[in-house]
């Protein structure tokens, strides 16, 4: 990434090529702290009985989701024993299996996360939604594994797809095996987030609230496995489906994530040319792409900068 500060053709006699340095000190969830609060909503697929129609709520909230197209639905090996939701995909409108939400998963709450593990099948369809909270093509939280760019992308707006923050991996969701994807949305930072197996993806800025991504109109809280646009529908398999309300700390989200968070192994790139004035620091990138112990790209914001500029040329 290569920021260039805004100058004008006076300055550009006083221009100085600075090489930074970048150091990699991106937080390392401590396992100490506090573990993630209770959710409104668990679905773990393991007792479900498909022909019944029903998801059942584990989390003693009730709040039960309501299969459609059920007969095109398996139930297959869940991500860590027990069984999974096993959907067909297909073209929006066809007969492909996928679970309609009930409106209190998102009613009264300001802060959000949504969690699962996914299985992709890697069929290559772009804006197969994973889930769609919200209302409509007005108010909406979705993840999608492989967008029109062919990565992976979240994205909430309450106004509308002109007013989506955009949340961009560098690649696709990783497919044909169990990954674990969580989204913020912390209205506090106003930022929403995407986490994968627990370490953060990339993140966005947002103003939009939890509360806002419905109205009173509303009679859902959307769906897993389908999009509110005609896009295809999801094709792979989902487990551990959560919605909390609250947002979880990068803590937190590892501990919801198990196992061995990805850790950064290096920067794909550890310098930047960026351009100032004499006297003016430098405009430094807001984030950098970095590799990661489990082979996944990932963007840092977290950075500093040592020393403050080096001087080259
Ligand atoms: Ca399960």
């Amino acid at each position: 990434m290569t920021t260039l500060t805004t100058i004008t053709t006076a300055a550009r006699a006083a221009l100085l090529p600075v090489a930074l340095t970048i150091a990699l000190t991106a937080g390392i969830p401590d396992a100490a702290a506090a573990g993630p609060p209770d959710p409104v909503l668990v679905y773990t697929f393991d007792a479900d009985d498909l022909a019944a129609g029903t998801i059942a709520d584990s989390s003693g909230n009730g709040l039960h989701g309501t299969l459609v197209n059920g007969s095109t639905a398996v139930l297959v090996d869940g991500a860590g024993g027990g069984r999974a939701l096993d959907l067909p995909g297909g073209a929006a409108g066809s007969s492909g299996a996928y679970v309609r939400l009930p409106l209190d998963a998102l009613k009264g709450k300001t802060d959000l996360t949504v969690s699962a593990r996914v299985r992709w099948d890697g069929t290559t369809a772009p804006w197969q939604w994973i889930y769609a909270l919200g209302k409509d093509t007005t108010r909406y939280l979705f993840t999608t594994p492989y967008n029109g760019d062919g990565r992976l992308r979240t994205a909430v707006t309450s106004s509308s797809a002109g007013g989506e923050a955009q949340v961009t991996g560098y690649t696709p969701l990783p497919s044909g095996s169990w990954k674990t994807l969580t989204v913020t949305l912390d209205t506090g930072a106003g930022r929403v987030t995407t986490y994968l197996d627990g370490a953060a993806v990339a993140s966005a800025a947002t103003t939009v609230t939890a509360a806002q991504l419905i109205d009173a109109a509303t009679t859902s809280a959307g769906y897993i496995g389908r999009s509110f646009y005609p896009d295809p529908l999801f094709d792979g398999a989902i487990d551990d489906f959560r919605v909390y309300g609250a947002a979880l700390s990068a803590e937190q989200v590892a501990a919801v994530a198990g196992g061995e968070v990805p850790t950064p192994t290096g920067l794909t790139r550890a310098e930047f040319d960026v351009r100032t004035t004499a006297g003016t620091p430098p405009a430094l990138p807001a984030a950098v792409r970095a590799s990661f112990s489990d082979g996944y790209d990932r963007e840092i914001d977290k950075i500093t900068i040592a020393p403050f500029a080096q001087r080259r040329g």
